[in-house]
């Protein structure tokens, strides 16, 4: 799944894709072609910075931003379009323009957004996420890190199946840096078995996380091999779909992975 977040603000690619504070439609359905040509079979479009601070962005914005992005990339590209935001007009209206996948940070728990995800018939990836973006990295606390985002998960598949939601169209995520610690991450990394065991598809976003800053002090820009160790050992724990901003290496990493399985299995 490659990353195209058309906001200011992002931690990685803010500004990146606007041209003053519209989408950069050209630049964009460049990029996304060479991610679907470099191995993508999702591009996630967000229009709201979910990075440790973020300000909230109002519904009118985060639609100018997203949907004519949305109507370009489902138009002319092989990938699945998702559409990573919490609130229920940009659900509705974006699978209207034609997404194919919805990515909530905030697991469909803002009121009416169940039902307007239920209503679109499309696979909803639910994330965990402890407080919100503004507060999350204010001293996040657990008692059992694996066990409560595992329990959380559970619950909101249950609600997800309860509002109509078909459970093969469900895909949960950890939520690598959402209200967690160095220490979190690390431990729902070594534990992603119990996510799985819950017996959905796992999404994981770990590309240029501050978690990579934190073991090997590099900045921002300089996360690329921090981003394929972490990718690779997410794959090789079970992952299915792993959110990403450099595909190309990330894509050559897996089939380095995926030739070893193959030996493996003989
Ligand atoms: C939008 N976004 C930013 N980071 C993310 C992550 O780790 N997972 C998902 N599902 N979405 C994310």
């Amino acid at each position: 799944m490659g990353v195209l977040n058309i906001t200011p603000d992002s931690f990685s690619d803010g500004g990146r894709w606007l041209s003053g504070d519209k989408p950069d439609l050209d630049a964009l359905r460049r990029e996304a072609d060479a991610m679907c040509a470099s191995g993508a079979r999702v591009l996630d479009v967000g229009g709201e910075s979910t990075r440790p601070g973020a300000a909230p962005v109002s519904e009118q914005e985060e639609l100018d931003r997203v949907l004519p992005v949305v109507e370009v990339l489902s138009a002319g590209c092989d990938a699945i379009v998702s559409v990573d935001t919490s609130t229920p007009a940009v659900i509705r209206a974006a699978a209207d323009a034609g997404a194919g996948m919805l990515n909530d940070v905030r697991a469909l728990r803002r009121d009416g957004a169940l039902a307007a995800a239920a209503q679109t018939g499309l696979p909803v990836c639910l994330m965990h996420m402890q407080g919100d973006p503004a507060t999350m990295q204010v001293e996040p606390s657990y008692g059992d890190v694996v066990g409560e985002v595992a329990e959380f998960l559970d619950q909101r598949a249950t609600a997800c199946r309860d509002a109509g939601i078909d459970a093969q169209r469900i895909l949960l995520d950890p939520g690598f840096g959402f209200g967690k610690t160095l220490a979190h991450n690390m431990a729902l990394l070594a534990g992603l078995s119990r996510l799985l065991d819950l017996g959905f598809p796992v999404l994981v976003g770990l590309s240029r996380k501050s978690m990579i800053a934190k073991l090997t002090g590099r900045d921002v820009g300089e996360r690329l091999a921090g981003s394929i160790s972490l990718a690779l050992l997410a794959a090789e724990r079970g992952a299915s779909l792993l959110r990403v901003h450099d595909v190309a290496e990330t894509a050559d990493a897996l089939r380095i992975l995926a030739a070893l399985k193959t030996v493996e299995k003989e």
